[in-house]
């Protein structure tokens, strides 16, 4: 089997590869490198010889069509993942645009080469995003979307047109909708890597609104090996929803995260919320689990290893948190500690 994984540089995208080439499966990574997207995550892949001649990057954007189809054309591939989005939703907030291109037009981009060149599989990562805020209950598959910020909007786009190939084409996909992942190599802009930095650096950490919002959580490994699983067991045409089953309120999280590394709980500040900040996410998983996958890492297990990786790999996040991230932190962040509750 060869693979193309777009967004493969990234934080899920990077272990989804891992875990393929170390399967044996031949992978092509597309990444544009964007602020997200690091060769570091990649490192291990590429200086080992058994799984580096399994492996092949090419640097470049999904909305290009001409490239996408001359990788098709060349790498011989039978199944594309597509991980690669602009993914953060304070970013989208601040501006839309690119994740409309993105996670719009550059999926459209990969649906049309898929049609032309015949791919056997193709699978959409969407977002549990997609249905909004859960008031009560669980979301199923069939449930109406209802995506409320700029990036969950053109996420639900991306997840709507790959479906609609399915329905008028016949293109063999299906499309995940995971619940929020956690684990090593997530870029600190994200709520858990960016607590667990802060913390490690006796920096505050910017809890939002009342941190009563509740996200279900599921570690990195978990979530690719639901992709993997689905790869075989999944049915052309479907939505598939991927949760961990440890929904927690954000305030907990953060506690936890203080508790372990021994730093005071008068770290976090609660500042002004997220515009239209989603409540709670939670998803039905009954769909997957009948075809006989669970999750495996606990939360409590897998957060203890994921702040322990933060806290033997420095070097990794405090080269990021020096560069472009630290303007997009003064920019995200100021004038929110400036007006705290
Ligand atoms: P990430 O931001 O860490 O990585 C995204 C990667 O995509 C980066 O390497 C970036 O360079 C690349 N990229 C961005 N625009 C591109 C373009 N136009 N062409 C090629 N490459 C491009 O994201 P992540 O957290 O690893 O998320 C991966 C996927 O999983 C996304 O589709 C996201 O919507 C979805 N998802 C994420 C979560 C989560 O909690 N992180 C949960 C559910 C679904
Ligand atoms: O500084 C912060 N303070 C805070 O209280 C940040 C960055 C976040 N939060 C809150 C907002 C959310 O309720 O923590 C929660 C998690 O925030 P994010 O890490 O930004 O994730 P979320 O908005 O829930 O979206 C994530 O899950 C779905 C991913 O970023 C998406 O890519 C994925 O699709």
């Amino acid at each position: 089997m060869t693979i193309l994984i777009t967004g493969g540089a990234g934080f899920i995208g990077s272990h989804f590869a891992r875990r393929m080439v170390s399967q044996g499966s031949r992978v092509v990574v597309l990444d544009k490198l964007t602020y997200a997207g690091n060769l570091e995550n990649l490192k291990d892949i590429t200086e080992d010889s058994k799984t580096s001649q399994l492996f092949k990057f090419y640097k470049g954007d999904i909305c290009n069509q001409e490239l996408v189809e001359h990788i098709l054309s060349v790498e011989g591939i039978d199944t594309i993942v597509n991980f690669a989005a602009e993914t953060h939703v304070d970013r989208s907030i601040q501006s839309a645009s690119t994740f409309i291109d993105t996670d719009m037009k550059g999926v459209f981009v990969l649906l049309e080469a898929s049609r032309r060149y015949k791919i056997k599989k193709f699978i959409q990562i969407s977002t549990d995003e997609v249905y909004g805020t859960a008031h009560r209950g669980a979301f199923k598959e069939t449930d109406a979307l209802n995506p409320s910020n700029p990036y969950s909007a053109s996420k639900a786009g991306g997840d709507r047109l790959a479906y609609a190939y399915w329905a008028t084409y016949k293109l063999p996909i299906i499309i995940t909708r995971a619940s929020n992942n956690y684990g090593p190599y997530q870029y600190p802009e994200k709520f858990v890597p960016l607590f667990i930095t802060n913390a490690l650096e006796d920096k505050k950490l910017p809890l939002y609104g009342d941190g009563k919002q509740s996200r279900d959580w599921i570690h990195v490994e978990d979530h690719c090996a639901s992709i993997d699983f689905l790869m075989t067991h999944g049915k052309d045409g479907e939505v598939y929803n991927i949760g961990g089953g440890n929904e927690r309120y954000n305030i907990d999280t953060a506690c936890i995260i203080l508790d372990e590394l021994k730093k005071p709980k008068s770290l976090i500040e609660h500042v002004k919320d997220r515009e239209g900040h989603d409540r709670r996410y939670a998803l039905d998983c009954a769909k997957l689990m009948s075809l006989g996958w669970e999750p495996k890492i606990k939360f409590e297990n897998g957060l203890k290893d994921t702040i322990e990786w933060y806290r033997s790999n420095q070097s990794w996040w405090k080269r990021i948190k020096s560069g472009e991230f630290a303007e997009y932190y003064d920019k995200q962040y100021k004038h929110r500690f400036s007006c705290a509750e």
